[in-house]
């Protein structure tokens, strides 16, 4: 059976959808980062990137969230336009590098220096806000006349996305002010969120007891270059 390693953070959470939404049967692993388990050598041999999510599906292995879904939906023929030399095809590569690339890490340096930066530091969480608006308010732009991230037809780009939007209060630091600024985001994620497949993927941490707290020792994993600081 597919062995699904995972938490519930976006990038796993978009693996998580789409699993759900092709009824293919998996066997999810949890991997508890704030206790470590990203560096254990048998999971390294998994993903040396020593981050979740990774699949092993048979003889193929494979990490990094946009990666895998787009192996899975080549695999089913499904939520992807297939015919590699289409327009289509082309517009969903753009949009999911675009999330990879550029949602991704500026909302996840965003959250760090929002949320979990030892000291505030002032330039690096302006950088990385910005940066996240820029990204998100190009999202809320194209999905005003777009119902879907590639028009009418619901696909892995609009599960990248709904990995990510639906933190985006917790992202921006806005709350529900969110909305406001971004109605388009909230028009797709509200659109997902009723589907089925999308509340079982939120269902699936409940089973597993994920550590909550983020005390020293999940720090030290979390967050290791604060090693190379000795004030820290
Ligand atoms: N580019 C990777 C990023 C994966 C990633 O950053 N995963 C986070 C959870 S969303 C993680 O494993 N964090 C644990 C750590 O950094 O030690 C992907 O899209 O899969």
């Amino acid at each position: 059976m597919l062995q699904f390693f995972y938490n519930a953070a976006p990038n796993p959470m978009k693996v998580a959808l789409l699993l759900e939404e092709l009824g293919i049967a998996y066997e999810p692993i949890p991997v508890d980062t704030r206790k470590g388990q990203q560096f254990d050598p048998k999971f390294q041999s998994i993903n040396p990137n020593s981050k979740v999510p990774a699949i092993v599906d048979g003889d193929v292995t494979v990490f990094d969230s946009n990666a895998i879904l787009l192996y899975l939906a080549d695999r089913e023929q499904k939520f992807v336009p297939t015919d590699l030399k289409s327009s289509d095809r082309a517009k969903a590569l753009s949009w999911l590098m675009f999330i990879a690339s550029g949602i991704g890490p500026f909302s996840g340096q965003s959250v760090h220096f929002r949320h979990n930066a030892p000291q505030p530091n002032e330039y690096a969480l302006n950088r990385y806000d910005f940066e996240a608006h820029r990204h998100w308010k190009i999202i809320d732009d194209h999905l005003s006349n777009h119902t879907y991230m590639l028009g009418t037809e619901y696909s892995i780009v609009d599960m990248c996305f709904w990995g990510w939007a639906r933190l985006t209060p917790y992202v921006l630091g806005m709350g529900d002010k969110t909305w406001e600024t971004y109605p388009n985001i909230k028009r797709l994620l509200d659109l997902m969120n009723l589907r089925p497949a999308a509340q079982r993927a939120e269902e699936l941490k409940k089973q597993h007891a994920f550590k909550t707290e983020m005390d020293d020792d999940a720090k030290k994993y979390m967050y290791p270059q604060n090693l190379r600081l000795k004030k820290i």
